[in-house]
């Protein structure tokens, strides 16, 4: 058998495909972002790479295919998602893959989108096309979750990010200057975090603290700031902050709870900003209803900054998918373990386990994920 067939081949060969998809996080939305690399199995050749374009579209497989242009005639496909069998703003990518004459399909998820939802497997097979299914069914999920999500529950991935002590505690800022506990390295890394997303969320009292940017200023990535939510208090937010100060260049919304207090609050909102009106249980800002809007406006993934309010609310709420510790740390110590506990005191509605830990310099990167 030759080595470039078989079960782990076709797991190494999606592990790429799954590589592609990341690269188009918080670039492609309201798509999801899709990795397909063209394989020649009898040689081992990867013919084509690709992943879903800023915007959405095209979608990863045709640009994979047309890299490998006529060579992927008899070759096979290895795509992280369903390929679609809808006509939307573009062809099917089903057609794609027929006109290319592709012999093999190896797949991770199905597309929950109701316009396909197993009809472009169907239809595969249905052609002649040998089709693999759920190969790398865990990292094919967690990359596509936003869309799953946005999808299925009609919210968007929420991934919280908290930057911790060697006390295991948040450092807060204050006379609205953040106060970094953690190396530039790990805050570098941060701030991919928020390129990966489609909005980033903060509190009212986060503002206050730190007066943060929230935007990517990483060289390279300026381009990709998503969208900046603020979850106003009781209190108006006048134009003193800094992330209303690039509201023409980097979008920003701010929901009061309410229509009295957005109305007040659109009277002088600083501009370019836009002021909504959140629904409210018991006076507060009710989370799901959030959530809702900002997938029908697109989001698929959420990237939530805090504070300590606001972890602990969507804690409450259930709908904590995912979070992820910058924790600083000296060399002679391993603060991992008490992570857990230490990021219970700020989420205790939620039981999280320690999915990934690695180091930055003396820092620590730790990736929590509910039980
Ligand atoms: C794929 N490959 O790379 C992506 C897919 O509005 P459209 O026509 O671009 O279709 C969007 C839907 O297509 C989206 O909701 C999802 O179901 C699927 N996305 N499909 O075959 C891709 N991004
Ligand atoms: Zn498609």
């Amino acid at each position: 058998m030759a080595v470039s067939s078989g079960p782990e081949f076709d797991a190494q060969m999606m592990d790429i495909a799954l590589a592609m998809a990341r690269r188009g996080l918080g670039t492609t939305a309201p798509n999801p972002s899709v990795g397909a690399v063209v394989v020649d199995e009898q040689s081992g050749e990867i013919l084509g790479r690709g992943w879903t374009q800023p915007g959405g579209r095209p979608h990863g497989e045709p640009v994979a295919l047309d890299v490998a242009g006529e060579r992927a005639r008899g070759g096979t496909l290895y795509v992280t998602l369903e390929p679609c069998s809808h006509f939307g703003q573009t062809p099917p990518c089903v057609s794609a893959i027929l006109e290319a004459g592709i012999a093999r399909v190896v797949c991770g998820i199905t597309d929950p989108d109701p316009r396909v939802s197993g009809r472009g497997l169907e239809q595969l097979r249905d052609a002649g096309i040998d089709v693999v299914r759920s190969i790398r069914l865990d990292e094919g999920r967690w990359v596509t979750r936003g869309h799953v999500l946005r999808v299925s529950e009609r919210r968007p991935f929420v991934q919280l990010k908290l930057a911790l002590g060697r006390d295991g505690r948040i450092a807060l800022g204050g006379a609205g200057q953040p106060q970094w506990v953690t190396s530039p390295e790990a805050r570098a890394h941060g701030a991919l975090l928020r390129a990966e997303a489609d909005a980033i969320l903060v509190g009212a009292g986060t503002l206050r603290d730190d007066n943060p940017d929230l935007t990517c200023r990483l060289p390279g990535l300026a381009h990709r700031s998503p969208l900046r939510v603020v979850l106003a208090g009781n209190a108006v937010l006048g134009p003193e902050y800094r992330l209303f100060q690039t509201a023409d260049k980097v979008p920003v919304r701010v929901f009061y709870p309410g229509d009295m207090a957005a109305a007040q609050a659109k009277k002088d909102a600083p501009k370019g900003v836009d002021v909504r009106a959140g629904l409210t249980v018991g006076g507060r800002l009710w989370l799901p209803a959030i959530l809702e809007v900002l997938a029908a406006d697109g989001v698929t993934r959420l990237l939530v900054e805090g504070g300590s309010t606001i972890w602990h609310a969507f804690s409450e709420a259930g709908l904590v998918d995912e979070v992820v510790v910058y924790r600083a740390g000296d060399r002679s110590r391993d603060p991992i373990e008490a992570t857990t506990s230490d990021v219970a005191h700020y989420m205790p509605n939620t039981n999280l386990e320690i999915f990934q830990a690695r180091r930055i310099g003396d820092d620590h990167v730790i990736s929590l994920r509910p039980r």
